[in-house]
């Protein structure tokens, strides 16, 4: 088993990461969880769901192998269809994907043989002295010990070598190749009162390496520059696709925008802020000409993933919806879509801020069905107002005396108008809100209490600027977002 995996992993960085049998069938695995488990999944284990996915498979296979092992002890049979069912696994897996080149086959088929063969080749040798002498059954012990950790070692080889190969070939040179991406028209500088980082809320703008990261992907697509291009059809007058080059020479706008991602638990960190840079969608869509009837953009990625956004979102000039090519004036980090995604202010991720994104189709919601919505999500996705606390933390103890509480809210595009924080129950008070940015961003918080020592329960609730203030109502994030009050428990000593 490991031998297969080895090989086939080694090859597929020579021809493409995810043609690699191991990471294909785990990638085949989240396409085909139903949408509550992988709620479970984000929600229990975070942004490490995909390590715990692929050392899942990894126990189950040597589960699997050790099975196949006691049950070939005296035929090899048994042990052959176990490994030719999992060799033809990856197969299928691997032709399942829509982003490998037709070579990537070569792996999985490659993994197939290697481990019949090896399979084939060990048992003989371990069941090569059947004779009752103990000395001859001693050696032939030790030789298929000692040829089964050949095989380990040269697999962990081949299965490392191909981590190190994928990873070195990963597009930071291509990115790093497009420098500064200069906006003709800016984003306003943040003001110096956006954030209360003194008092424990996170900076305005999210650096790169805080951004959340949120997607099905289990190797962070490499996609070069060269290779990319963005094709925008269906129902529109002029079909046009687009290099990386050509939309780079259009006018860059530069927009502050807060991103968030449905599956956010109330309180939770799926919530980030940057200067995005890139093209205006709704002048680009002006240009195609969107035919009256289309109300779905469907936008694809290159790894097969889809989003359905709302045409008239799209259009309305008030949103400012991207195409972004940066953060920072920088080129998108790899795993934030290099080198092109959808941005679409108050709209959640999963319906609208497609990375790695290579096709936009003008179609209907009758007609196309977006990734998340055949796994059981909302088909329109306007983001929740939200509050959370970010100060103190959960059961921490603090002095007694002037206690801050503080936090973020957002309800992206319309804005945050008030947030209101109560201790133990009591009566609401509002908070002092941050200087206020723009509608589609984040606004802090920050609240004062007197405390005397004892144990507290905070909550806070915010209420946007259409005066919807936030519900207690407690709802999971499946199929359309998390609401309920956020609320921390601490202590004053
Ligand atoms: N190609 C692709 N794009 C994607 C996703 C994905 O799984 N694949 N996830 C979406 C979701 S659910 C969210 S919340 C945002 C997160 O963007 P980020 O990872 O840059 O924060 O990306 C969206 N774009
Ligand atoms: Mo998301």
């Amino acid at each position: 088993m490991l031998a297969a995996l080895g090989i086939g992993h080694f090859l597929a960085a020579l021809i493409a990461p995810n043609a690699s049998p191991f990471l294909a069938v785990g990638n085949s695995a989240i396409d085909l969880t139903p949408g509550v488990l992988k709620e479970f999944a984000v929600r229990t284990f975070g942004t490490n769901d995909k390590l715990v996915l692929l050392s899942g498979m990894g126990v189950v296979i040597v589960a699997l192998a050790v099975i196949a092992g006691l049950l070939s002890r005296r035929d090899a049979k048994p042990g052959l269809v176990i490994t030719a069912v999992f060799g033809l696994l990856g197969v299928a897996a691997v032709v399942a994907r829509p982003d490998i080149r037709p070579l990537g086959v070569v792996a999985p088929i490659a993994s197939l043989l290697v481990g019949l063969g090896v399979f084939l080749w060990l048992h003989r040798i371990a069941g090569s002295s059947p004779s009752t002498a103990p000395d001859t059954r001693t050696i032939g012990r030790r030789r298929f010990l000692v040829s089964s950790a050949g095989v380990a070692a040269g697999a962990g080889l081949l299965g490392g070598g191909g981590q190190v190969l994928t990873a070195g070939n990963s597009v930071e040179s291509d990115r790093r190749q497009i420098g500064v991406l200069t906006p003709k028209v800016s984003a306003p500088a943040i003001p110096a009162g956006a954030a209360f980082e003194t008092d424990g809320t996170p900076p305005f703008l999210t650096s790169d390496r805080n951004f959340y990261r949120v997607d099905t992907a289990l190797t962070v697509p490499q996609v070069r520059l060269a290779e990319w291009s963005l094709r925008v059809h269906g129902l529109v007058d002029n079909e046009k696709t687009f290099t990386f080059d050509e939309l780079r020479a259009r006018e860059l706008v530069e927009r502050t925008i807060t991103l968030t991602c449905v599956s956010n638990e109330v309180g939770g960190p799926y919530v980030s802020t940057t200067n995005f840079v890139g093209i205006d969608l709704r002048e680009l869509l002006l240009e195609v000409g969107v035919k009256p009837g289309a109300d779905q953009l469907l936008s694809t990625s290159v790894d097969g993933y889809t989003a359905g956004t709302p045409v008239a979102a799209l259009m309305d000039p008030r949103r400012g919806a991207m195409i972004a090519l940066g953060m920072n004036r920088r080129a998108l980090p790899a795993a934030h879509g290099f080198p092109a995604r959808m941005v679409v202010p108050g709209i959640y991720g999963y319906a609208s801020a497609t990375k790695w994104v290579t096709s936009m189709e003008l179609t209907t919601f009758a007609a196309k069905k977006g990734y998340w919505i055949t796994r059981g999500y909302a088909v329109r996705a306007p983001i929740k107002t939200e509050s959370r606390i970010d100060s103190p933390k959960a059961f921490e103890s603090v002095r007694q005396g002037r206690v801050v509480v503080s936090g973020i809210a957002y309800a992206q595009p319309k804005g945050i108008d008030n947030v209101e924080v109560r201790v133990n129950a009591g009566p609401w008070r509002s908070a002092r809100l941050s200087t206020e940015v723009n509608t589609s961003t984040w606004r802090m918080w920050r609240c004062e209490f007197t405390l005397k020592p004892g144990s507290y329960t905070v909550e806070s609730r915010a209420t946007d600027k259409s005066g919807y203030t936030q519900t207690s109502k407690q709802v999971s994030p499946l199929p359309d977002g998390a609401t309920g009050w956020p609320s921390i428990v601490f202590t004053v000593a």
